[in-house]
């Protein structure tokens, strides 16, 4: 029988590399997933049967760019975490792991046209093989998820095999909300290994937010002085270096967010004049059914709040490397505005009829201040879906729609990709929800290109990203609630479409759970059972 399905796979394989997890899937009809199982999925993943055997204790990577910091770090790293495997000092075979980047150049950022493909050659050798640096960061990861120890001998294993790996879509995200709570730059150091760990390449930082402002800025200092919770709850210049330099190693970008116009209320605890004065007393400003505070949305009146952007952006855009900002501009509730007699005199005088056309004001001046200052930028999606005409190169992140009760978010995608804007969808993968059982299958069986479009709508599709607002989450339970649930998005996002088999999902996550425990993040179960020689 064995053979027989060996025959099936070896013809599979031959017939169409595509399909070749089969070979990998078929096995599995019992409970476990075939050990080393890579997550997510690679592309191409051949699997024989015969292993090699790792000397742990004196594993050696060697990679052809000396002195490329990149390198060096991510081969120290994946040496650790190979000498984790290390339970009984049984002694093996294979020493070397061989790193060739056809590219010999050592970029030192991350950035939105990364190549991150790669091959792996499991035989007599191991070889890694990539175009760029990132690439050979992505197949380091992979690399070492291979491994598993025999529990009869202790000996550290790799089956032999061979990946072709590419991922689906460029933007493969997580957005913390730092602003709800203060979340300690340790925490979010190993939220970036743990991304690491499931190929995510981009950091969205939500660092601001109405209940606190965190970022200490070098130009405004008091923002952070009257806006952050506490002097200790503020990120200074040197953790953001910190954070960026971190993930920055491991092929992540970090795109900060300042969200304006609305939930804004912590930048007014310094400089109030950014604020629109709502009329507390009128009857529009007391029946706001969301009501925060009587200023709570910039004052889209005044130049000066856009020459404050503008020095702020500019600072920004020194301080974070990336060539991205993200400007929020969601639930921009017109309330405050309809409260004020002089936004309507403003209107007027400006010949507005609608709010959205103020929407569209607001939008556009700050995307211009974004644009002086040479940033390029994603924005939250109300503006769009309120009919704003944003610059056509603008990034729209759809985030609505998530619920049953809502509109659908594939209705959402269809209309901006129709309007031409590329599009990050984050929906479907609101992990800040929490329910009884395995709700990651829920954000697993979330298809980006589930909506009704053409072609080059489906390309419009940068990617995707979880995202976590912390209303109800610090530093006690991020890490936690974010992993293995965000893992499930990453294999949606890095993964062939075709990876679609939740059933067969299920085990190598819980094994990919089981190797981020023994990395030192405490991702919650998924199942019952346990992960075998450490921990949990
Ligand atoms: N804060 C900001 C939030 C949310 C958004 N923006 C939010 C809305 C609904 C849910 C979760 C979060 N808390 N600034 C929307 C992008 Cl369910």
């Amino acid at each position: 029988m064995i053979l027989f399905w060996c025959f099936v796979t070896f013809l599979v394989t031959l017939c169409n590399g595509h399909l070749t997890y089969i070979a990998i899937r078929l096995p599995l009809q019992g409970s476990v997933a075939a050990p080393g199982a890579p997550w997510p999925h690679p592309k191409k993943w051949i699997q024989d049967s015969e292993v090699i055997t790792l000397n742990v204790q004196n594993i050696n990577i060697v990679h052809n760019i000396p002195g490329c910091d990149v390198l060096e770090e991510a081969a120290n790293r994946h040496r650790d975490i190979i000498q984790l495997y290390d339970v009984g000092g049984a002694t093996g075979n294979i020493r070397n792991i061989h790193v060739r980047v056809r590219s010999s150049v050592c970029e030192r950022y991350p950035h939105d046209k990364m190549d991150e493909s790669y091959s792996i050659y499991v035989d007599a050798n191991v070889t890694l093989t990539s175009q760029t640096i990132w690439g050979a960061l992505r197949g380091l990861e992979t690399l070492s998820q291979l491994i598993y120890v025999d529990e009869k001998t202790n000996q550290v294993l790799m089956n032999k095999t061979t990946i072709h790996d590419e991922p689906r879509f460029g933007y493969r995200g997580l957005m913390v909300d730092t602003a709800r709570h203060f979340i300690p730059v340790s925490i979010l150091k190993k939220n970036l290994d743990a991304m690491s760990y499931n190929k995510l390449n981009v950091f969205h930082w939500h660092i601001v937010d109405d209940q606190s402002f965190p970022y200490e800025s070098v130009t405004f200092p008091e923002l952070s002085k009257k806006g952050a919770y506490s002097p200790v709850h503020v990120y200074s210049q040197a953790d953001v270096a910190e954070i960026i330099e971190y993930a920055r190693l491991r092929g992540i970008r970090v795109i900060p967010e300042f969200d304006t116009p609305g939930h804004t209320q912590s930048w007014g605890k310094s400089h109030k004049e950014l604020l629109t004065p709502c009329w507390v007393n009128s009857t529009i400003g007391r029946a706001l059914p969301n009501y925060h505070g009587a200023y709570e949305i910039f004052n889209p009146m005044l130049d000066t709040t856009f020459t404050f952007l503008r020095d702020f952006l500019a600072e920004i855009r020194k301080t974070f490397p990336d060539q991205y900002v993200h400007l929020g501009m969601d639930e921009a509730y017109p309330y405050c505005w309809q409260s004020s007699p002089n936004v309507t005199e403003f209107m007027e005088k400006n010949n507005m009829t609608e709010y959205s056309e103020l929407e569209e004001y607001y939008t556009n001046r700050v995307l211009n201040v974004a644009k002086e200052v040479n940033y390029s930028y994603v924005i939250w999606q109300e503006p769009i879906e309120h009919g704003v005409k944003a610059k056509p190169d603008t990034i729209v992140e759809v985030w609505k729609g998530g619920r049953a009760v809502e509109t659908n978010w594939a209705e959402y995608m269809a209309n901006i990709t129709q309007l031409g804007y590329k599009t990050i969808l984050s929906s479907c993968w609101y992990l800040n929800y929490i329910s009884y059982g395995q709700d990651w299958r829920k954000y697993y069986e979330c298809e980006p290109h589930s909506f009704i479009g053409s072609e080059e709508q489906k390309e419009r599709v940068i990617g995707g990203e979880a995202c976590i607002w912390t209303e109800y989450v610090d530093g006690t339970n991020i890490l936690s609630r974010l992993w293995p649930r965000a893992s499930a998005t990453a294999e949606r996002l890095w993964s062939p479409r075709d990876v679609n088999d939740t059933e067969d999902a299920k085990y190598r996550l819980d094994q990919q759970r089981c190797r981020m425990l023994r990395r030192g993040i405490p991702a919650e179960p998924i199942l019952d059972g346990y992960c075998g020689d450490y921990e949990a």
